[in-house]
């Protein structure tokens, strides 16, 4: 299995992307506790190389889970020999990526953008594009937009943070990361359109400008670059970082079970081949620690805002307790208010809650960590959709997305700005 597992690495090396010929994507429903139970079990079926995208909750959540060609019959005849309920969702994952493939080299091939004007928010975009436009961004508004290197990736590259500022010294500041699990892709294409959106608001939007006018926005749109740029040259479905770890084939680290917060307990895994490994210790991850330095050496983050897709979710503390964060009510009743302006744009609709009680159990977590730190308006979002395309959203929906989503952050973020001022 080792062997087999190397080799395939190495074929990958040599040859290029891993793909996705024949694997299906199957959205299955439980009708009770048992079936539950026995979807479960499937978890550690390893053999099977079964990917959750939608992991297993409770009986009113579907699971949507990735199977490879060679373990379709199994899973299917599992699956039907216990009258367990599924429905193909993606028919062959290969066909929406080659789609998705021509798509952006379509864009590529246009001459590169001039200006952050000219650059194509409906398109997907190559890691050393998007850095590109930070660096446009940044030129072509010297007064508002710096960039901060945070730190380094694994392999070294830059975690470079937008910060959006009209002066002062150490202002209160508000948070956004996108792409943290790099494989969804709509979170840091609607990141690059949040940093225009700022730009071009300020002034215009009184409520934006305000804000901006005694606070600083932190946007870092690329929070896993490796992850990232192995999603575009090697696997497309990519979620953890890239680190090694030493003992096993398997490599990377969910960056978001890494944190310091309830990290080793229930909602996570010790294996370094899950796909939600946490770590071998908290912060074990630079790119989790260059953020937590960040934070720390900051010292007045109003809100902060982690961005995931898919599920169409708002949420707030806790992952790792079902103890109410003691502003449940306030978080709540603000989640409630963004979600509603988010979905006045296009009637998008967002569940809301706290992690545990809305998605599942996950432990080191990132927003568990900083509203622990005393940031009160810790959120994460699931942006679309649902899971018909899943992490793979068509082009032609990442406008929209982050759009809508706009109206949510601003709602946050203003709520945060009347809440200091
Ligand atoms: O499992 C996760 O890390 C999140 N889902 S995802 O499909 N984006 O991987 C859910 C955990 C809840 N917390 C956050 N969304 N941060
Ligand atoms: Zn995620």
């Amino acid at each position: 299995m080792r062997g087999l597992l190397v080799f395939a690495a190495l074929f990958v090396a040599v040859l290029g992307k891993e793909t996705f010929e024949g694997h299906q994507v199957l959205r299955i429903t439980a009708k009770d506790e048992a079936q539950l139970a026995l979807i479960k079990d499937l978890e550690d079926m390893i053999h099977f190389e079964l990917d959750f995208w939608r992991g297993v909750t409770d009986v009113a959540s579907p699971v949507d889970v990735r199977v490879p060609f060679h373990s379709l019959q199994s899973v299917k005849v599992y699956l039907e020999t216990k009258a367990i309920q599924y429905a193909t969702v993606i028919e062959d994952l290969q066909t929406l990526l080659d789609m998705e493939q021509e798509d952006m080299e379509a864009a590529a091939r246009a001459a590169g953008p001039r200006s952050t004007d000219s650059f194509d928010y409906s398109n997907y975009h190559t890691i050393n594009e998007i850095y590109n436009f930070q660096d446009m961004l940044v030129r072509e508004n010297p007064n508002l937009v710096s960039k901060i290197v945070i730190g380094q990736s694994y392999e070294g590259r830059p975690l470079s943070v937008l910060k959006f500022s009209t002066g002062g010294t150490n202002r209160p500041g508000l948070w956004i990361d996108t792409g943290i699990h790099s494989r969804e892709w709509v979170t840091q294409a609607s990141g690059t359109w949040f940093a225009k959106k700022i730009v071009t608001a300020y002034g215009s939007d009184p409520a934006l400008t305000a804000i901006l006018n005694k606070m600083d926005i932190f946007l870092l749109i690329m929070t896993n670059p490796d992850g990232f740029a192995y999603t575009q040259t090697s696997n497309r479905m990519w979620r953890k970082t890239r680190k090694p770890n030493p003992g096993s084939s398997c490599v990377g680290v969910d960056p978001n079970r890494n944190w310091d917060a309830g990290f080793g307990e229930p909602g996570a895994s010790s294996n370094p081949c899950s796909e939600t490994y946490r770590g071998p210790s908290a912060n074990s991850e630079s790119e989790v620690r260059a953020i937590v330095d960040f934070v720390r050496s900051h010292g007045n983050l109003k809100s902060f805002v982690s961005i995931h897709s898919y599920s169409q979710m708002l949420l707030y503390p806790y992952g790792y307790t079902s103890t109410p964060a003691k502003d449940q009510a306030e978080l709540h009743s603000l989640a409630k208010k963004a979600i509603t302006d988010l979905a006045s744009l296009y009637g998008t609709r967002y569940r809301y809650g706290s992690i545990i009680n809305t998605i599942y159990p996950a432990s080191g977590g990132t927003i568990d960590w900083t509203y622990n730190q005393g940031i009160k308006y810790s959120y994460t979002f699931e942006l679309r959709d649902t899971g018909r395309y899943g992490f793979l959203l068509p082009a032609n929906q990442i406008i929209p997305t982050a759009q809508e989503t706009w109206l949510a952050l601003m709602a946050i973020m203003d709520h945060a700005y009347k809440n200091t001022y």
